[in-house]
This record gives structure tokens, sequence and C-alpha cells, in this order.
């Protein structure tokens, strides 16, 4: 018996694809595993898992699966329970095209959020930029000023995919962003080997198309792993307190102690330092609707 480390990187019913070195190796998870982190509310191993397989004369073995770092979460369709999308991703690059389609900031803001939430590094990535910068421009300035990092590039004219390669050696990153916003088109660009569909119909209504709903590890030749993810409108935001919210908001956090009152949601209490902020232009007002928007959301 010989026990050996993988990464879970695809689900087929009870058959688990491990990725081990450079192969993949299809093994099943053995009943009474150990799961190091302790036993998660819903004991399902998911693509991204860290675990030790335990190799015989034939089949592998899953024995035991590693504490995970991060917990991706997205609404079940079926049940009222959330479900794990994927396990111990690092980082997400969240696109949006410079225009065509136009880019949404309140979904920026929502995905910005939701990375926090879920313990993921977001990189805001503007493709398109071959089409020129529009909005984009003043996004960039806003929000490197806020400390996120912001890659501005074009799948088309390979400008700034350098950065992008970059980011991805030996690390798990998840590509989420509207549909037609150039996820596939910038996988290819950065790995030409991954092949994929490039302009398919909308992710979103899923027509004429085939839609996954499981999320699949892409491994890199250079180690890591990529994630294309179908749309990213279930990605998880549901479960955010209003205080935790405050706290995906990096202006706002900075803020808090400003406000007179100390559970002030900065919405309707008087001497509110966040609105001060606001006032004196130190907080974007269009951040401050995405906040508004994402509180009442949540009730
Ligand atoms: N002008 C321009 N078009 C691009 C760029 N990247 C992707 N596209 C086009 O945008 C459309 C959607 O691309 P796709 O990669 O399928 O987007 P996805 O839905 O996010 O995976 C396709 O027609 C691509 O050719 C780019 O950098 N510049
Ligand atoms: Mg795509
Ligand atoms: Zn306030």
């Amino acid at each position: 018996m010989e026990l050996i480390d993988g990464t879970v990187i695809a689900r087929h019913g009870s058959l688990i694809r491990v990725q081990v070195e450079n192969r993949p190796l299809l093994v099943t998870a053995r009943r009474n595993l150990t799961w190091e982190g302790g036993t998660p509310e819903a004991p399902k191993i998911v693509v991204g898992d860290r675990v030790s397989v335990e190799r015989g004369t034939s089949d592998g073995v899953i024995v035991a699966v590693r504490e995970r770092s991060s917990c991706l979460m997205r609404k079940a369709i079926a049940s009222p329970q959330p479900q794990i999308l994927a396990a111990n991703i690092d980082q997400a690059l969240l696109i949006f095209a410079t225009k065509n389609p136009e880019p949404k900031v309140g979904l920026l803001d929502r995905f910005l959020v939701a990375s926090h939430l879920a313990g993921i590094t977001p990189v805001i990535t503007f493709n398109k930029i071959d089409q020129g910068e529009g909005r984009t421009k003043a996004w960039t300035k806003l929000y490197s000023g806020l400390g996120y990092t912001v890659l501005q590039v074009s799948a088309r004219s390979s400008w700034g995919l350098g950065q992008v390669k970059r980011l991805l050696p030996n690390r798990t990153t998840l590509f989420c962003g509207p549909s037609g916003a150039g996820k596939s088109s910038l996988l290819n660009a950065v790995y030409p080997g991954f092949k994929l569909r490039v302009g398919g119909l909308s992710e979103a209504t899923g027509k004429g198309k085939h839609t996954t709903t499981r999320a699949e590890l892409m491994p890199l030749p250079f180690g890591g792993f990529v994630v294309d993810t179908p749309g990213l409108k279930e990605f998880g935001i549901w479960e955010i307190t209003s205080e935790a919210l405050q706290h995906a908001f990096p202006e706002i956090s900075e803020n808090l102690g400003n406000c007179h009152f100390s559970n002030c949601s900065h919405v309707h209490e008087p001497k509110c330092g966040v609105k001060d902020a606001i006032e004196t232009g130190l907080i974007d007002r269009g951040r401050y609707r995405s906040y508004c928007q994402l509180l009442e959301e949540i009730g």
C-alpha cells in the first residue's frame, strides 16, 4: 500500500478524478474518510479538495481530505441548503469587458463581496482593452485606490496577458464574470492547450448550449489549476451579515469609527461617518449604491 497526495479535479457520480503529479487518476472515496479540518456539515468531496489516495495493486481510494483553505458556495437550485462549488480556490479573476457586453459595476461589487466572504483574493480584470478603455478607465483608478489589483488586458491582441500568466503557476484560479466578457478567450490565450469554445450563446439562459452546472479544475502544464465557471449569478452572498458586508467594503470599514451610532447601517442614521465621507468625496457614490443594494437584499 502506498499513500499519495492529489487534488480533486472532477466528480462523476461516485467516481472522482484526482490529479496526482502530472496525471489524472480515477478513484473512489472510502466510506469512513478522515476529514483533517473536522467533518464539514455536508461531508462531500468537491473539486479542489486536497486528498490522500491509497493505492493498492489496482484502483485508488481516497482515505483522507485535508483542511480547506477556502470554500466557494453557491445557492443550490433544488435544495434550500447551499452547496460547495469548489474548495481551496486561491484567487478569482473577475473578468469584465470594457464594452460588449457593457460592464456592470454593481455586479463587480457583488463579486468582490463574494470573494471576500469566501476568502478568495480577487483580481479585477478588464478585458477587450483593444476596444478602448471606456468606463473602465475611471474604475481602474477607483478600485486600485481601494487596494484591489486591477489588470487591463486583451485576449485578442495579447495586451497585458503576461500579468495574467504570472498569477497562475501553482495556484488555483477561478475565471468568472458575465457571459461574453471573454473568460474562455483569456484561458485559451494563456494556455492554447485548453481549446475552449469561444462565443457560445448566452450562458445565463443556456439556450442552444450545453451548460455545465458543475465546476471542473483544469490542470495547467506549469502547475496550478484554473476553473472556468458558468455564469456566476449564484455566486453566494446570501449568507452574509450586515456587519460582514460593511467589512467587505474597505472604504466603509475604514470609516466605521466615525459614526455616532455604533450599530449604524449608514443608510438613514444621522451623524454618519460614511455619509460624511461620501459628501467629501472620500467614498465613491457608485460603491455606496452597491453597498445599499446588497444591504437591502440581505434584509
Ligand atoms: N475585441 C475583443 N473581443 C474579444 C476579446 N476577448 C474575447 N472577445 C470576443 O468576445 C466574445 C465572447 O468571448 P468568450 O471567450 O466566449 O467569453 P465568455 O462567455 O466569457 O467565455 C467572443 O466573440 C470573443 O471573440 C478581446 O480581448 N477583444
Ligand atoms: Mg466561456
Ligand atoms: Zn454610519
